[in-house]
């Protein structure tokens, strides 16, 4: 088929799902185009039939705005009529879906040949953050309502959907996936010991974009309660707003010297790879494709228990969830946790041994094939179960 994929360029999950669904459609025999404002980090190197299309948005001294919405409209017009596309999946429904409807609009008043079918994946930040604010909240529903089939990354964010929206319409889940093959734990003893120094200090680590709902203040007091119990650094990996807290509370902790901050990484399995626990105190999450990244190298996960991350990290499984805040539970578990070899590595077992269960691109991918045959073919898509 020929697929249209529309996402943020920038760091964040829905970038990085978008990006590896579009890389594995290619290989799968697809021809898949990537609109977006920029090569998306983890884009790669030249792969046959994945193509890259940015969105320019001119501005113009009349404009105080940036016109986003009506560029990236126009691009999916141009993209859809030069390649005959089947299918625009669109990652985040404000602007993305909303976008795509105009271009179908424009394309179906032009008699294009072919009308592209519309998917929409609902990520999180679209709904749960941004979404459902007053401002946007219509136009997200009515781009949600409006679309050919609607897929959310977890059960809780298909749940907010139809309660925060009041979306009435059917949600498919279909989870983010890793590369399992290389989403691996790698043997870096070198690389381990730059960062750890001797073999007794635990590594802890933390990604994120460091936006306000990440947390950083508790990654922040949990580690400095561990580091009162154990001998542990902090690898903080990612930049965003927030990172500057990271400083303050580092120096106000006196933990300073403890942490390493790391900055944008596009690598993350080796640092992930030298990890004895990845912290991930978030006050909401969809999904948590961080952690499960982390788990997928082995990394016992605590987290707060909140959106999707009980769907991701299995409680007392393959790491703890804790209530949103409980800095003190947090620390207590991943003590707890580092502080017994046996069961640190069960449960780092068993967090690799999920990941390559339920969330692998081989089992991930045919769903949003099976998806797209469903909408271009006209009927309901079918849902596949896990
Ligand atoms: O929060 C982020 O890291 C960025 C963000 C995004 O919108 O790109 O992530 C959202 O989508 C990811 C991929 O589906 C999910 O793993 C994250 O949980 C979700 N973030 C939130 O819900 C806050």
């Amino acid at each position: 088929m020929n697929v249209g994929i529309i996402c943020y360029a920038s760091i964040g999950g829905s970038g990085v799902v978008a990006t590896e669904l579009g890389k594995a459609l290619a290989v799968r025999g697809h021809s898949v185009h990537i609109i977006s404002t920029d090569v998306p980090f983890r884009m790669g190197e030249f792969q046959a039939g994945l193509a890259f299309h940015q969105v320019l948005t001119p501005t113009y001294p009349l404009f105080r705005e940036p016109q986003y919405l009506l560029s990236l409209a126009n691009k999916v017009v141009q993209v859809a009529r030069q390649f005959d596309l089947d299918v625009i999946h669109a990652h985040y429904a404000v602007p993305h879906a909303t976008a795509a409807l105009l271009a179908r609009q424009v394309l179906a008043t032009s008699g294009a040949a072919r009308v592209p079918k519309l998917v929409a994946t609902l990520h999180g930040t679209d709904i749960t953050l941004v979404g459902n604010d007053p401002s946007y909240s219509q136009i997200v529903a009515y781009s949600i309502e409006q679309s050919d089939a609607v897929t959310a990354v977890s059960d809780s964010l298909r749940e907010a959907t139809s309660r925060e929206l009041g979306v009435e319409r059917s949600i498919q889940v279909i989870p983010n996936f890793l590369d399992c093959s290389l989403h691996r734990r790698l043997d870096l003893p070198d690389l381990r010991r730059r960062f750890a120094g001797d073999a007794g200090t635990k590594l802890i680590v933390h990604v994120s974009n460091y936006r306000p709902v990440k947390r950083i203040d508790l990654v922040m007091e949990v580690f400095a309660r561990i580091r009162r119990a154990m001998p542990a650094r902090l690898l903080l990996v990612g930049d965003g707003p927030d990172l500057g807290v990271a400083y303050r509370l580092g120096r106000e902790l006196g933990i300073a010297s403890f942490v390493d901050v790391l900055g944008a990484q596009e690598e993350v399995v080796p640092l992930l790879s030298i990890a004895d626990l990845f912290l991930l105190p978030s006050e909401q999450e969809s999904f948590g494709l961080a952690a499960l990244e982390a788990m997928a190298c082995q990394v016992p996960v605590v987290a707060s228990r909140v959106g999707g991350l009980p769907e991701v990290v299995e409680d007392g499984v393959t790491g703890r969830l804790l209530p949103a805040g409980d800095v003190e539970g947090m620390a207590a578990s991943a003590v707890e946790l580092l502080s017994d070899p046996d069961r640190h590595r069960a449960v780092a077992q068993a967090a690799r041994r999920r990941v390559l269960d339920r969330f692998c691109a081989d089992r991930i991918v045919p769903r949003y094939e099976a998806c797209y045959r469903a909408v271009a073919g006209g009927v309901d898509s079918p849902s596949i179960p896990l």
